[in-house]
């Protein structure tokens, strides 16, 4: 045994004890890959990985991303033998239970040292990719001396399965992401049994011809394990490493089954795998010299870390870098400006033109904006003269060609978000949000400031017909807990929306926007989209009615009040370019604007459930809860009903005239 191996191995084993003794405690959890694992990350976290436990934010730390995420008690493990604030050996003794941050998948949000929230298999590696497109933008930015780290990644054979594996491979790979390692847990099992129950894929040929280095090691082997770590840093393609690995390794009856990927190990099975180990220390204690070990590993990155603290001190970019990787936007009133700007002359454009023109205002200004489109850049047009592709011949750039790879992007953007020093935004069509959905929720999840351009948000959208029309999307979009839905009307509003989604610095926005022109509405500015709804025409004759539309029906509200007004029926229109932000203003503001005593009408071009919340039961919801049609959009909204003569005498009839 070399010396080195006598080390390691007993800094390797106290992963697997704290892991097999964690899972037992809470009788719950995934002790297999920690223990198949715990080899490779003991020489990664010992060999490679730049990181200083006093200090988890360090803007130039390597990111490591357990993609694996059901094995979260590999980076507890990790973060606590390495001398992080947090997790407390109290912490890990409480896995899985509700006071603790050690929950069951690792949380960004409740632990300084976790980089992303992973467990929905893949989307880990999809975020790594974006973190090293961040790093490599913000090195092309800031250079070497302030921007100079890795991306490591351990994913399982679920994480290389999933489909969001090839788009976000295929991504990595065209754009020569060499900082980006997968350290891959070829263990052969996952949880039904052995992989060759569903699949016979050569994994390594599949990287390859995405234009990946590929290496191979066996996962016990620390000599072994280093030499191939080392061929991949030096790679200048992003490198999958197959670690050959014995799932739940250490545990002499259960090691290699599947039974050991999911399920405590069991009292018989931990004391036979304390004495195979010869590890003799008690549940949540290390042996001081092994902690000693792990905790001078840990020390070690300080050094680097000061050194790179001098020369931000003596860069003359320090602000700047400091207010970037804070997330500040820029001072100044840049956005009312641009906003002012277009109140100024009054234009009937549809709305993803409308924010095609703030964002050439806005990007300008805000340089860590980062734009892209699924395949979609004249359709969403998030495309503007100052984001300039970003390709290996120029990292500088701000423009992300992301291919037909909704889902790869939306992690990506994550990643590029949770990386700090950019603002990723991206479009697709509104209906494609279901490819990407559970990032956009992960996003949500994740208080990651991402901003997707969601643009042919309804049947307006025409021609193309029912595959392509959204009808659910808008308003299930809406159900994902601290996403922010906006829906505007009009240039307006979408300028102002814009600028709201740039300041949720701790949430996604989604910005819903048509296909098709729409007048301009506002008159004045106000920003009062920050209000979520707003009275924008209010009644003439006494108020019975009040519409309140979002988006394109907006349009079609005013319409319907003008024709009842002729009749002398009050009614008052109210936009309501976000749901969540009304339903977050104080009560009498809401019921200032949707009182109870009037008849309160929705119309929107999606599915009326919801509605109700804020018509009541007595109200009207004008809606579609069918699929749409292929047809242009003018005899669409004829079809289905969103035409002031189909509407005005539901309203009459409601009102009994
Ligand atoms: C998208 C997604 N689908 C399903 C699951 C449930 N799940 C968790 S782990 C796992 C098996 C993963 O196998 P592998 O990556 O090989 O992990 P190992 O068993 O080797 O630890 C599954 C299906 C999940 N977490 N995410
Ligand atoms: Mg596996």
């Amino acid at each position: 045994m070399s010396l080195d191996t006598a080390r390691l191995a007993p800094m390797a084993n106290a992963i697997r004890a704290l892991s097999m003794d964690a899972v037992q405690a809470a009788n719950s959890g995934h002790p297999g890959m920690p223990m198949g694992m715990a080899d490779v990350a003991t020489v990664l976290y010992s060999k490679f990985l730049k990181f200083d436990p006093a200090q988890p934010r360090w803007p130039d730390r390597d990111r490591f991303v357990l993609s694996a995420g059901h094995g979260s008690m590999l980076i507890y493990s990790l973060l606590h033998l390495t001398g992080y604030a947090q997790p407390t050996m109290d912490d890990i003794r409480n896995f899985r239970q509700l006071t603790s941050p050690c929950a069951g998948h690792p949380e960004n949000f409740l632990l300084p040292g976790v980089e992303c929230t992973t467990g929905p298999l893949g989307q880990g590696i999809a975020m790594a990719v974006g973190m090293a497109i961040a790093e490599r933008h913000l090195n092309a930015t800031f250079g070497d001396d302030l921007v100079d780290h890795r991306t490591w990644v351990i994913a399982g054979d679920g994480c290389l399965m999933e489909g969001i594996n090839h788009e976000a491979i295929g991504l990595a790979g065209h754009l020569k992401l060499g900082r980006l390692n997968v350290l891959w847990d070829d263990n052969r099992i996952t949880i039904d049994g052995d992989t060759d129950l569903s699949t016979s894929e050569d994994i390594p040929a599949r990287y390859r011809a995405a234009g990946w280095h590929v290496e191979a090691c066996d996962g016990h082997d620390f000599a072994d394990i280093e030499r191939a770590l080392a061929a991949a840093q030096a790679d200048g393609r992003p490198s999958l490493v197959a670690c050959r690995t014995i799932i739940g390794k250490g545990a002499p009856n259960k090691q290699g089954g599947h039974n050991v990927h999911g399920s405590p190990l069991g009292a018989e099975e931990i004391a036979a795998t304390r004495e195979a180990l010869h590890w003799t220390a008690a549940p949540f204690e290390v042996p001081g010299d092994v902690l000693a070990d792990w905790r001078a590993l840990g020390a070690k990155g300080a050094s680097a870390r000061t050194e790179w603290e001098q020369r931000l001190v003596n860069n003359s970019q320090e602000k700047e870098f400091l207010r970037r990787m804070a997330g500040d936007l820029p001072s100044g009133d840049a956005a009312a400006k641009a906003i002012a700007e277009l109140l100024a002359t009054p234009q009937k454009v549809a709305t993803r033109k409308a924010s095609e023109l703030a964002l050439e205002a806005l990007t300008p200004l805000i340089s860590e904006m980062v734009g892209g489109s699924a395949d979609l850049t004249g359709s969403n047009n998030t495309k503007t003269k100052a984001t300039t592709p970003f390709s290996p011949a120029d990292y500088g750039g701000r423009y992300l060609y992301y291919g037909i790879r909704e889902f790869g992007m939306a992690a990506a953007m994550n990643g590029m978000a949770l990386h700090g020093g950019v603002i990723p935004y991206g479009g697709t069509f509104l209906v494609f949000s279901d490819y990407c959905r559970n990032a956009i929720r992960l996003s949500a999840l994740q208080h990651a400031r991402v901003v997707y351009v969601l643009t042919h948000d309804s049947i307006g959208l025409g021609e193309d017909g029912p595959t392509h029309q959204p009808v659910e999307h808008v308003m299930s979009l809406r159900l994902i807990p601290n996403l922010e839905v906006f829906r505007p009307a009009d240039i307006v509003e979408t300028a102002e929306c814009w600028e709201l989604a740039l300041r949720n610095a701790d949430k996604p926005s989604v910005l819903a926007l048509t296909r098709q022109n729409l007048p301009q509405l506002r008159e004045g500015g106000g920003a009062l989209s920050a209000r979520g709804a707003y009275l924008l025409k209010g009644a003439d004759a006494a108020r019975q009615v009040v519409i309140v539309a979002t988006g394109s029906e907006v349009e079609l509200a005013v319409a319907v009040r003008d024709a009842l007004e002729a009749e002398g029926i009050g009614t008052d229109v109210v936009s309501m370019p976000s749901m969540s932000r009304f339903q977050a203003q104080d009560a009498d503001y809401r019921a200032a604007l949707l009182p109870k005593d009037v008849l309160k009408v929705s119309i929107e071009a999606g599915v009326t459930l919801g509605w109700e919340r804020f018509v009541g039961d007595e109200g009207l919801t004008i809606g579609i809860d069918t699929f749409g049609a292929s047809a242009p959009a003018e005899v669409l909204f004829k079809h289905f009903g969103f035409s002031v003569e189909a509407i005005v005498p539901k309203i009459k009839a409601k009102l009994g005239r």
